[in-house]
């Protein structure tokens, strides 16, 4: 049986984009979950490395895009079929992957907390912009309930960290992705993942920045 490595539900984006990758290629690994504030915990993961970690009779692959392009050999719905929007999917999911650093840093997913009057700074705020650029271009060419089309894709996988980081840090809101957002976070697999996030151990040091 498949199995995949990942971190805390409430605070690990990269692991929610594994897990939703597989959701989608409809696989249904055993979940192991190691734990960031236990030492070693890397020694868990056959790759030694970061979560997620993906293994399969074929073999172990980590990092969100490798198990992308792994899964999509067997699932190629999970990239849009028509060939213009595949390639704006894999852009948007390549600038993710790659990019978005200030967003990142500065504001950690943390699926069940709420930041008031949080300070975002001119960067984060431009990482914000962009991503809704993305985002709602993508909808408007090739969308419909879902970025590219009815069905979740790997750039909805890849796109879900930001849109519950959106809702935590609560930045203006911008009315064209409400509806996408919406759609999205009661999708029964976000709110499966959700359902997780909300029985998850607190990590202190990561509850902090929200003064939790
Ligand atoms: N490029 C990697 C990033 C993976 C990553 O940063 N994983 C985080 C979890 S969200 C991790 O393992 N963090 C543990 C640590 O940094 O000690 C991917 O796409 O999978």
């Amino acid at each position: 049986m498949a199995k995949l490595w990942l971190g805390h539900a409430n605070y690990s984006s990269w692991s929610l984009r594994g897990w939703l990758l597989c959701r989608i290629a409809g696989l249904q690994p055993e979940i192991q979950w190691v734990r960031f504030d236990q030492d070693a915990w890397r020694d868990q993961v056959p790759s030694r490395g970061l979560v997620p970690v993906l293994q399969t009779d074929q073999g172990v692959v980590w990092d969100s895009a490798a198990i992308a392009e792994t899964l999509a050999d067997q699932a190629p719905e999970l990239w849009p079929r028509d060939p213009q929007a595949r390639m704006h999917a894999r852009s948007i999911v390549a600038e993710m992957h790659a990019g978005f650093a200030a967003l990142r840093s500065a504001c950690p997913m943390n699926i069940r907390g709420r930041a008031s009057d949080f300070a975002l700074s001119e960067s984060v705020f431009a990482d914000i912009s962009r991503v809704q650029d993305l985002l709602e271009e993508a909808l408007a060419r090739f969308g419909s309930e879902f970025l590219y089309g009815s069905q979740l894709s790997a750039a909805d996988a890849f796109y879900a960290p930001v849109i519950y980081r959106l809702r935590t840090y609560a930045p203006p809101a911008h009315c064209e992705l409400a509806d996408y957002s919406e759609r999205l976070l009661a999708h029964p697999w976000l709110l499966e993942w959700e359902a997780m996030a909300q029985s998850d151990d607190a990590l202190p040091g990561y509850d902090q920045l929200l003064g939790l």
